[in-house]
C-alpha cells in the first residue's frame, strides 16, 4: 500500500505530527536523516498506525502514492534547504512539499519559485502549538498555491486542532503567507507574554501579592473574558513551588530568551512601515532583560521616594489594563497581516486568522472568537479597535488602565507593554499630534517641506533667510 503523505526529519515535531497523521488513520511514510530515528518510531509507535519506513529518500518517495505529499520538518535554515534540494530532484510536476518548519517568509517565497519553475508546489506551512500540538491538534496555516490546497489540505485539517467542529487551519494564500502569518501569530505572543507579565509585576510589587496569591486572581481572570491558555499556565506556574520551598517563579533567572521570530516581526513592520509599538516593545523587553551588564551597571540609581502603599482595586484595574491592551496588541498584529497581504498580494481573510488560532496555538482563547466577528461583521475594519464591540470595551477599561500605568510610573514598576499600548490608543484618537511640530523641524533643518491643513500643495519655508513660504510642488 502507497502512503497518503510522508514525513521526513523525525526529531520531537515530525515525530509527532507523523504520529498525529497515523492516529487519524492516513498511511505515512517516515523517514530521518539518520535512519535510526525512524526505527526508533516505528518501534515504540508502529501500533499507532500504518508507518512505512524507508532509509533512504528514494525509498521515501517512492513509498508516496501520486501526486505525492512531503512534508519536511528538519531545522530552519541551511538543513531546510539541503533536503528540498535532495527531495526535489526526486519529485514529479504535481507533487507537493511542504515545510512545517518555523522558516522565514522571504525564504519560503524563494523557495516556491525556485519549485514552481519545476512544477513541484511547495507550501511553507506554520505550525503552532509546540510538540503536544503536533501531536493532539496544532494550529496549522499553510501557504502556496491554492491548487496545493485542494490535495494537501484535506488531511492537514484532519490532524488539526478543531474549535467547535471546525479545523484549526485553513489555506492563508499564495507562496510565503503561511509562514508570514506564524510570524506574526508568534509576535502577537511575544505581546500577550509580555503583558500578562507586568500584570503579574504590578500585582506583586504595588498590590503585594505572593505568587501563589497572584496565582488565584489568574485563575480567576482565566473564567472569564481573559480565558487562554498562556492565562491559564501563567496561574499554574505562579502557584508552582520549588523542590526548595520558595516559589518556582523566584528561582528561575529573570533573562528571556528568544528564537528570533518576535526579532523578524518587527523588521518586517519596520519594512512595512506598520506600528506594532506592542509586539516591539515585548522584544525589547526579552531584549534588555538579557543585558546583566547595563542592568548591573544601573542598580545604583534612584527609583521613586514613595512607598507602595496600599493600592485599592488593584487586580481589577489590572485586569482591564491587561485586557484593553491585549486589544491593542491584536489590532496591531491584524493590522500588520493586513499589510503584508496588501505588499506581497496575497488575499488572507482576516476573521479565518482569528478562526485558526482559536485551538492548539500558544495564543489560543476565547478572545479570538470576538476578533473573528469583528471582521465577519466588517471584513474593511481599519482597525480592531473602532469595532462597536471593543471600541466599548476600551472605554469602559480606560479609566482603569490609565491609572495602572500612572501607578505604574508613580512606583517605578516598568509596564512597557501596557504604556505602549496606552500611548497608541491615545495616539490613534488622537485629533492633532505633534506630528506637525516634526514635520516643521524636518522642514527647518533639511528643507524636506510640509503639507498644510487648510489648501493643498507642498510647501517650504525660507527659513534661512525672510521665512516666506514657497510652493514646494
Ligand atoms: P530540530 O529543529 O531540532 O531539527 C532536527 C531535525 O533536522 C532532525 O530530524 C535532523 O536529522 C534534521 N536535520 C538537520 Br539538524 N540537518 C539536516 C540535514 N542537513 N539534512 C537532513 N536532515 C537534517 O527539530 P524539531 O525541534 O522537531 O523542529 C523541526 C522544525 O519545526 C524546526 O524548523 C522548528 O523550528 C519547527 N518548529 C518547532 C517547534 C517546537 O516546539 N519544537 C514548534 C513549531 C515549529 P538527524 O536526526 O539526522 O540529525
Amino acid at each position: 500500500e502507497k502512503a497518503d503523505i510522508g514525513v521526513t526529519g523525525l526529531a520531537v515535531m515530525g515525530r509527532n505530527l507523523a504520529r498525529n497523521f497515523a492516529r487519524r488513520g492516513h498511511t505515512v511514510a517516515v523517514h530521518n536523516r539518520t535512519p535510526q530515528r525512524t526505527r526508533d518510531l516505528v518501534d515504540q509507535f508502529g501500533a499507532e498506525g500504518a508507518f512505512v519506513p524507508a532509509e533512504s529518500p528514494e525509498e521515501f518517495v517512492a513509498a508516496l502514492q501520486r501526486p505525492r505529499r512531503l512534508v519536511v520538518m528538519v531545522k530552519a535554515g541551511d538543513p531546510t534547504d539541503a533536503v528540498i534540494d535532495e527531495f526535489a530532484a526526486l519529485l514529479e510536476p504535481g507533487d507537493i512539499i511542504m515545510d512545517g518548519g518555523n522558516a522565514h517568509f522571504d525564504d519560503t517565497r524563494r523557495r516556491e519559485a525556485a519549485l514552481r519553475e519545476r512544477g513541484v508546489h511547495f507550501v511553507g506551512s506554520g505550525i503552532s502549538g509546540g510538540e503536544e500540538g503536533a501531536l493532539h491538534g496544532p494550529s496549522i496555516m499553510p501557504g502556496g498555491s491554492a491548487e496545493s490546497y485542494r490535495t494537501l489540505g484535506p488531511l492537514l485539517e484532519s490532524i488539526s486542532a478543531h474549535v467547535d467542529g471546525e479545523p484549526c487551519c485553513t489555506h492563508v494564500g499564495t507562496d510565503g503567507a503561511g509562514h508570514f502569518v506564524k510570524m506574526v501569530h508568534n509576535g502577537i505572543e511575544y505581546a500577550d507574554m509580555q503583558l500578562i507579565a507586568e500584570a503579574y509585576d504590578l500585582l506583586r510589587r504595588a498590590g503585594g501579592l505572593r505568587p501563589e496569591q497572584a496565582a488565584e486572581v489568574f485563575a480567576r481572570w482565566n473564567s472569564g473574558r481573559l480565558d487562554s491558555y498562556l492565562i491559564g499556565i501563567t496561574a499554574d506556574i505562579l502557584a508552582h513551588a520549588d523542590a526548595s520551598g520558595k516559589p518556582f517563579v523566584d528561582v528561575v533567572l529573570d533573562q528571556a530568551e528568544q528564537k528570533g521570530t518576535g526579532r523578524w516581526t518587527v523588521h518586517t513592520a519596520l519594512d512595512l512601515g506598520v506600528p506594532v509599538p506592542g509586539i516591539a516593545e515585548a522584544v525589547f523587553a526579552r531584549s534588555l532583560s538579557g543585558h546583566a551588564d547595563l542592568r548591573e551597571a544601573a542598580q545604583g540609581l534612584a527609583g521613586p521616594t514613595v512607598g507602595a502603599g496600599e493600592v485599592a482595586g488593584l487586580a481589577e484595574d489590572v485586569e482591564q489594563a491587561l485586557y484593553a491592551s491585549k486589544i491593542v496588541s491584536y489590532a496591531q498584529g491584524w493590522n500588520m497581516i493586513a499589510a503584508g497581504a496588501a505588499q506581497y498580494g496575497w488575499d488572507i481573510d482576516l476573521a479565518a486568522m482569528a478562526s485558526i488560532w482559536r485551538g492548539g496555538c500558544i495564543i489560543r482563547a476565547a478572545f479570538l472568537d470576538r476578533i473573528r466577528a469583528a471582521f465577519r461583521a466588517n471584513p474593511a475594519l481599519p482597525t480592531l479597535l473602532v469595532d462597536p464591540e471593543f471600541a466599548a470595551e476600551l472605554d469602559a477599561a480606560q479609566d482603569a488602565w490609565r491609572r495602572v500605568v500612572a501607578t505604574a510610573a508613580r512606583l517605578g514598576v516598568p509596564a512597557p507593554g501596557f504604556s505602549a499600548a496606552l500611548a497608541y490608543y491615545d495616539s490613534l484618537r488622537a485629533q492633532r499630534l505633534p506630528a506637525a511640530l516634526v514635520q516643521a523641524q524636518r522642514d527647518l533643518f533639511g528643507a524636506h517641506t510640509y503639507r498644510r491643513t487648510d489648501r493643498d500643495g507642498v510647501f517650504h519655508t525660507r527659513w534661512d533667510t525672510d521665512r516666506h513660504e514657497e510652493s514646494a510642488d
